[in-house]
């Protein structure tokens, strides 16, 4: 059995108690770390959001959970879309490890429709090219690709040495355009380039727009025709949106970027709406295609029951036909009706349970909507790699400081489109509707929607976690593959977030049912109790490498002996 609860740190107030949680977590650093964590963790105001130290370089010695600028560029943004012939330009292990290990699952529509997603290509950089350049070989690699599968268009990933000694990935795409006849183009996407994935998802958000976006002006035939943005259908999440937009009436043109092909890509600018679920990843194109072409967006979250409703609830006010909003009543009402038993089942037993989510830039704050449909509170959130509006809200934007690693992106410069521009909607019907209550291009944050004194933590590391379990107790942590077993070693379970731990979908009404059950089945599984967490068993080891001569010298050091490693080894259960 496993032993007592830790006891909350002691505090009269909540927000005292909240405070004494994150300064025990900072007590272990060396204080220039614990000053800069410090900017990470904050104790939550939703009426007024408290500045979050967001986007910044990750802390030295900081366990994070980041990814590089590669892996939101290749990987996240146009990696799923299945007919480009994606090749990495580098060393094998990148290719290798953004081989699948991404849930973004395809499904042909048509026999005969392409996917490569199931293959990985690279040039196999080696010490050769490192040192004589590697242009040749990635030309020589196009030529090959292109002679065995004859695709409609090919993409190039820029890894850490390409930019570092400075192969020139865009004149060869140039090149080879010209020489095959086929779309060709490059990202330079070196994983070093900015400090997380995010940097990656706006280099490709610039590639998308000024390689493939606008490429055929042909629209869908279809009454009310929107695009799905910042949707990449893990776990098959697109494909349940898509059968309740369906269901509505409502078209999609492309799923930006799940189970979508290159030719959907190439007319997402003749739709007349833009939904963003995952702000964090694609807001850049919203904003250029709204400049460029004059498509408005909204933002949706489908993840979540409630979140559904009021999701379909704005999309059918956009568009102000009383024949969608009547239909999108009716499928909310079955959807909520076919939900209510699972949901009330679900919720007798899992009320009052608590949460913690800290998991990429969208989901810890959209999964919170998941468990308050259950009457299950958030009590700790946090992304990896967010920008301050991610937590803030969009209000902030003038306010943010753009340094030295934001300016290492590509800003690229739109305009009108001198022939396509064209306004959905007049800017007097805009204000129209503005004034009526809707909001377009507007986004919360996460922390608006926490409650007063939750906890928020941004880039959180592995001690972090364990100083929350420890004191805080939550029921369920959602995280990723990095923290689970760290997580689960503690007692307490982990829903990986990223992959979903192989399930799925969780949007839409359907998924918010598959969630539900998957949540009560991983709270109630009595494993958890036969878990002794290792800081109930042994004190915490620690160790100074180098003094600071500015610091207090640390007391000696508590080095383990066997005779102590032997005593906590039996303190582990039969
Ligand atoms: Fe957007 Fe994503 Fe996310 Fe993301 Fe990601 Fe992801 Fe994520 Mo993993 S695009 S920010 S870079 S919702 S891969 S599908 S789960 S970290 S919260």
């Amino acid at each position: 059995m496993a032993p007592e609860k830790a006891p909350l740190p002691v505090a009269d107030t909540e927000a005292a108690a909240a405070k004494a949680t994150l300064d025990a977590m900072l007590k272990a650093y060396p204080a220039k770390t614990a000053r800069k964590r410090a900017k990470q963790l904050l104790v939550n105001n939703p009426d007024n959001p408290p500045q979050i130290g967001a986007n910044t370089r990750t802390t030295p010695g900081i366990m994070t959970q980041r990814g590089c600028t590669y892996a939101g560029c290749r990987g996240v943004v146009i990696g799923p879309i299945h007919d480009i012939l994606h090749i990495t330009h580098g060393p094998i292990g990148c290719g290798y490890y953004s081989w699948l290990s991404r849930r973004n699952i395809v499904r042909p529509k048509n026999a005969g429709d392409t996917n490569y997603l199931q293959y990985a290509m690279s040039t196999d950089m080696m010490e050769e090219q490192i040192i004589f350049g590697g242009e040749k070989k990635l030309a020589q690699a196009i030529r090959e690709a292109y002679a065995i599968f004859k695709p409609k268009a090919i993409s190039i990933y820029s890894t850490c040495p390409v930019g570092l000694i400075g192969d020139d990935v865009h004149s060869v795409a140039r090149n080879m355009k010209e020489e095959l006849g086929i779309n060709v183009f490059a990202f330079s996407c070196e994983g070093y380039k900015g400090v997380s994935q995010s940097a990656g998802h706006h280099i490709a958000n610039n590639g998308v727009f000024k390689h493939m976006v606008g490429l055929n002006d042909t629209p869908d035939e279809a009454e009310f025709n929107i695009n799905l943005l910042g949707e990449y259908n893990i776990g098959g999440d697109a494909w349940a949106i898509d059968e309740l937009l369906r269901k509505c009436g409502i078209h999609v043109t492309a799923t930006l970027s799940g189970d979508v092909s290159y030719d959907q890509v190439c007319k997402v600018h003749t739709v007349q709406l833009n939904t963003v679920m995952c702000h964090r990843s694609i807001n850049y194109m919203a904003e250029m295609m709204e400049k460029k072409y004059g498509i408005p967006w909204i933002k949706v979250n489908f993840v979540g029951a409630e979140a559904t409703a009021k999701s379909l609830r704005k999309i059918a006010a956009y568009f102000e036909s009383k024949k969608l909003t009547d239909r999108v009543e009716e499928v909310i009402a079955q959807g909520m009706a076919e939900l209510k038993p699972i949901r009330d089942r679900i919720t007798a037993r899992c009320k009052g349970k608590k949460a913690a989510i800290f998991v990429g830039g969208s989901r810890a704050h959209s999964y919170q909507h998941l468990f308050a449909d259950i009457g299950m509170e958030t009590i700790a959130a946090g992304y990896e790699f967010a920008h301050r509006d991610d937590y803030e809200g969009r209000v902030v934007l003038p306010t943010i400081k753009v340094d030295a690693d934001s300016r290492n992106i590509e800003e690229i410069t739109v305009e009108q489109d001198p022939t396509r521009y064209k306004p959905r909607k007049t800017p007097e019907q805009m204000k129209a509707m503005e004034d009526g209550g809707f909001s377009f291009k507007e986004y919360q944050g996460m922390m608006a929607d926490m409650k007063t004194n939750s906890l928020v933590i941004d880039d959180i590391s592995h001690h972090e976690i364990e100083k929350l379990v420890e004191l805080r107790h939550p029921d369920i942590i959602c995280s990723g593959i990095k923290d689970k077993f760290v997580i689960e070693k503690m007692g307490v379970p982990c829903k990986q977030l990223h992959s979903y731990d192989y399930g799925g979908p969780y949007t839409a009404f359907v998924g918010a049912a598959n969630f539900y059950l998957e949540i009560d089945r991983m709270l109630h599984t009595k494993i958890w109790k036969y878990v002794v967490p290792s800081w109930m068993k042994e004190p915490q080891l620690q160790a100074t490498l180098i003094h600071n001569p500015k610091e207090p010298k640390p007391k000696a050091d508590p080095i383990p002996t066997l005779k102590r490693l032997a005593a906590s080894e039996d303190a582990i259960p039969e």
